[in-house]
């Protein structure tokens, strides 16, 4: 056996399954987020712009809407007035939502997606978000996932491992059969605290936690021996 074929071999038997983030790995919804909280500061008067949502990714709807008070300045909100807030940006979120379509994916990643079947992997999502059903159906995504974990199944949000150690659950695997993609650092914490290997991209890509670091996700295949 050659040196490469070992590696392949080793490769597939160390994952049985990919648990991927949905934000900012399979689709980009950050110009929703951004106009659905611009909304809502500009009438609290607050400053927000695309650099505080950038710090958004991957974090709860709350925590967001917490980020985003950090600039203001008004009378005191009450948990009622904070719950209100984050249902109207939901609800201008989800009307946003629906001008996605599979357009918005990636080039690469269907091709991906149906290698790392092939291959033999099982996939699964692994998202803070509680519209990811509501994103994948737009998107014509459904049928590739095994399982989906999402802001709907937890109750701590990443870094808090619980989103991905349900995927596992959900998938009947253990942590260390899985491996993580994800956009945001928090989401390789997460990975990290759930005892999975994790491949980072974008803003998390380099982060000294991951295990990997792709460029664009069609060097997940490869990386997984699929
Ligand atoms: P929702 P991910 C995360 O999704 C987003 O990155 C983050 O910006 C958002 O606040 C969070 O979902 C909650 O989303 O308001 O739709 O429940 O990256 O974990 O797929
Ligand atoms: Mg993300």
């Amino acid at each position: 056996m050659n040196a490469l074929l070992r590696g392949r071999v080793s490769l597939t038997v160390k994952y049985r399954a990919v648990i991927f983030d949905l934000d900012g790995v399979l689709c980009h919804t950050d110009k929703y987020h951004y106009l659905a909280w611009k909304q809502i500061a500009d009438r609290l008067g607050i400053y927000f712009d695309e650099q505080i949502n950038n710090r958004l990714r991957g974090v709860s709807r709350m925590e967001s809407l917490n980020i985003i008070l950090e600039k203001y300045t008004g009378p005191l909100l009450s948990n009622e007035d904070k719950e209100r807030l984050a249902s109207e940006k939901n609800e201008t979120y989800r009307k946003l939502l629906m001008q996605m379509s599979p357009k918005d994916l990636g080039p690469n990643v269907l091709s991906t997606l149906e290698r790392l079947r092939k291959g033999g992997l099982k996939l699964a999502i692994g998202s803070s978000s509680k519209n990811a059903p509501l994103i994948l159906e737009r998107l014509g995504l459904k049928h590739y996932f095994d399982a989906v974990s999402d802001g709907n199944n937890i109750q701590y949000s990443k870094p808090h491992p619980q989103v991905f150690l349900m995927a596992a659950e959900y998938l009947g695997l253990k942590p260390q059969d899985c491996l993580v993609v994800e956009d945001a650092k928090a989401g390789i914490r997460a990975a990290a605290a759930a005892g999975m290997d994790s491949a980072a991209m974008g803003d998390a890509a380099g982060y000294e936690l991951a295990t990997y670091s792709l460029k664009d996700i069609a060097e997940l295949p490869e990386l997984v021996g699929a």
